[in-house]
């Protein structure tokens, strides 16, 4: 059987990372794709000349013409700019916008039966914009963020209580951004929701709201220490992880920002949901119950990303 292709639209900090991830788990040959001169290509021959060293067997290439994105069977978008201390992510949005529509139509051209996974902020908004350019079934067209912002809430409790990050599950909801629904009540240490142990003494509530505001406000405190751009490895190996459960069929449980045909009461958004991704890319949306407050931060979050598409709508009017 031929290698799967694994296309890496943008070979930055993310794309060299997940570059270096889908090669060291076999899950095909990578592509990388970028507007600057040289430097695809270069990470990929830096990355190939690993494979004897790590032993792994994947082909690596990179270029600056679309056509070396053609044919394959998964696209992972990080074109665009990321932000500097003291921008949101909102603040991307005039230049991203630009950048998803062309990567969109290139895909269509190039890739058209790809599942795509787009990390470029602002996400929800840039995964909508590139679904239309591209005219791909919104099931092969997902965005990247849930995955990261539960891995992120993950690491925060494990450490908090002491135990190994693999017993503890988390959901975190909505739009990427500080509205961000981290769902406390869906979140457990083996199966324990974190209400019960706030009862059970392990923690405050307080710590817990804390751990709370820690993950809405994860992506800027990192921004905050490198200074010169944003996180890329928890967002790469989030983004792998997605990946892999589309290529093996894995049927992975994943939160992703995912577009709603009237679940949670929204039409035609982007917006993060848990979902199960499979050989058919976004296989079933899961609706789980909103508590009454759940559901008023889930709305404002929502509002959120409803006020971007938007300004993206107006942009695309005024062209
Ligand atoms: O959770 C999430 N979704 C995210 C998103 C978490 C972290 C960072 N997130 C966003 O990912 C971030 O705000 C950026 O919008 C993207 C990519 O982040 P990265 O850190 O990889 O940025 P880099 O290193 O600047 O890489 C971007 C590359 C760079 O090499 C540019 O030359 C290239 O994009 N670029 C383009 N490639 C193709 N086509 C066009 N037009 C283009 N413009 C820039």
């Amino acid at each position: 059987m031929a290698r799967k292709k694994i296309a890496l639209v943008g070979a930055g900090q993310i794309g060299g990372t997940l570059a270096l991830l889908a090669a060291q788990k076999e899950l095909g040959d990578v592509v990388l794709f970028d507007i600057a001169e040289g430097m695809p290509e270069g990470k990929a021959l830096d990355l190939a000349e690993t494979s004897p060293v790590e032993g792994f067997n994947a082909k690596l290439s990179g270029g600056n013409d679309y056509s070396v994105i053609e044919g394959a069977d998964v696209v992972i978008v990080t074109a665009g700019v990321p932000r500097k201390p003291g921008m949101s992510r909102d603040d991307l949005i005039g230049i991203n916008t630009g950048v998803c529509q062309t990567v969109g139509e290139n895909i269509k051209k190039y890739a058209p039966n790809a599942f795509v996974i787009v990390i470029t902020n602002p996400l929800d908004v840039m995964v909508w914009v590139l679904q239309q350019a591209s005219g791909l079934p919104p099931e092969r067209v997902v965005g990247m963020a849930g995955v990261l912002d539960s891995a992120r809430f993950r690491y925060f409790l494990a450490d908090e209580f002491k135990v190994s990050v693999e017993d503890v599950t988390a959901f975190v909801l909505g739009g990427h951004g500080d509205t961000m629904v981290p769902l406390v009540r869906y979140s457990t240490v083996a199966g324990i929701p974190l209400p019960d142990l706030v009862k059970m003494g392990w923690t405050t509530q307080e710590k817990l709201d804390a751990i709370v505001q820690r993950t809405r406000d994860g992506g800027a405190e990192i921004v905050k220490l490198l200074k010169t751009g944003s996180a890329f490895y928890a967002p790469a190996a989030s983004a792998i992880q997605m990946a892999e459960s589309y290529l093996k069929d894995q049927k992975r449980v994943v939160p992703v920002a995912a577009y709603l045909t009237g679940q949670y009461g929204q039409n035609d958004l982007y917006v993060g949901v848990p979902t199960i991704i499979g050989a058919g890319g976004v296989e079933k949306i899961i609706e789980i119950d909103l508590s009454a407050e759940e559901k008023k931060m889930f709305d404002h979050s929502v509002d959120a990303v409803k006020q971007l598409v938007e300004v993206v709508k107006k942009q695309q009017a005024e062209k």
